[in-house]
């Protein structure tokens, strides 16, 4: 005796035709239930120069009959901008598609497309172009595009990239994540175009290297690109650019790094650490006084709680 148990996918309308596929699973599995496998949602790799603009797919594949609508959400690296998001042919007529909200910073929520349709839709393709501008001062490196959990956190990169239109939990989807390759032109000094010169790489690799903002060879929290700007060891943990001292009098705050010969200083000041928008710069392209640079900020008394960043560069 078998008890047939239609099962509701959480967020998948329950419908005839999935109750057919349910019960064809079960009479070609022996009496095991075996849920119709669910679509996967992929996005393509570009490469990409900074000061230009690109268009990436979310495309759909091994998709089964589906209704409904979707949050496609992912990350983007910080100064890469969401232009808007154009329709592909894989939706219905009858689709409804917006762009949502969108933060430039890499660590925010991006959520880049949606849509709802009432009519079910079963072919392969492309869901949207997403088109975005990369800023002219954008950091080189390979960025994955992270899928998020519509809705909810935390982040997944390959699983419930999808989410529900209304709001309840995502169908299973195994997602292909992506590649945002940021890369400039060869040039004179730098014929490896990963925003580096040449001749630091040969001086703290040995050769030309492939390192930039998303790679970190000694693991000290700062990108090989950002201790190239910041002209520290990218091979020495303890060499990395920072505020070492910080001290309060009278209202004034006076901050010290350690600095290199050749570089200049921007001193920035900010009241949420999460949210680099609420950073403003305080005091710019100050020259190094090597070995110690010492700057001093009196800071309106209207913040309770403010935080400091300083930006090195050639
Ligand atoms: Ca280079
Ligand atoms: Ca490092
Ligand atoms: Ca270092």
């Amino acid at each position: 005796m078998f008890t047939l148990h239609i099962v509701k996918l959480p967020g998948v309308r329950a419908c005839r035709r999935h109750a057919i596929a349910a019960l064809l699973a079960w009479m070609t599995c022996a009496g095991s239930f075996q849920a119709v496998s669910a679509p996967s949602l992929g996005l393509n790799s570009v490469t990409v120069p900074p000061g230009t603009a690109t268009n990436l797919a979310l495309i759909l594949s091994g998709a089964v009959a589906f209704y409904g609508g979707f949050n496609a959400s992912f990350l983007l690296p910080r100064g890469v901008t969401l232009d808007h998001v154009q329709p592909g042919p894989l939706l219905p007529a009858d689709h409804s598609l917006y762009a949502l909200t969108f933060s430039a910073d890499a660590g925010q929520g991006v959520s880049v497309a949606g849509f709802t349709t009432a009519t079910p839709f079963s072919t392969d393709g492309i869901l949207c172009q997403v088109y975005v501008s990369v800023a002219s001062d954008a950091a080189p490196g390979a960025y994955p595009l992270a899928f998020r959990h519509s809705g909810r956190a935390p982040w997944v990169n390959d699983l419930h990239a999808l989410g529900s239109a209304d709001g309840g939990e995502s169908v299973n989807h195994a997602a292909t994540v992506g590649v945002l390759t940021i890369k400039r032109p060869a040039s004179t000094g730098d014929s490896n175009g990963n925003g580096i010169q040449d001749a630091w790489e040969i001086l703290h690799f040995g050769v030309i290297t492939n390192v930039s903002n998303t790679t970190d060879n000694d693991g000290d929290g700062l990108s090989d690109y950002y201790e190239y700007l910041a002209n520290t060891n990218p091979r020495d943990a303890r060499s990395r650019l920072a505020i070492h001292t910080a001290e309060v009098s009278e209202g004034a705050i006076a901050m010290g790094w350690y600095s290199m010969t050749g570089h200049v200083y921007t001193v920035l000041r900010g009241t949420d650490v999460q949210d680099p928008g609420s950073f403003a710069p305080v005091a710019e392209r100050l020259p190094a006084t090597p070995p110690l640079n010492v700057h001093t900020d009196v800071p309106p008394r209207v913040h309770s709680r403010l935080y400091y960043r300083v930006k090195g560069q050639p």
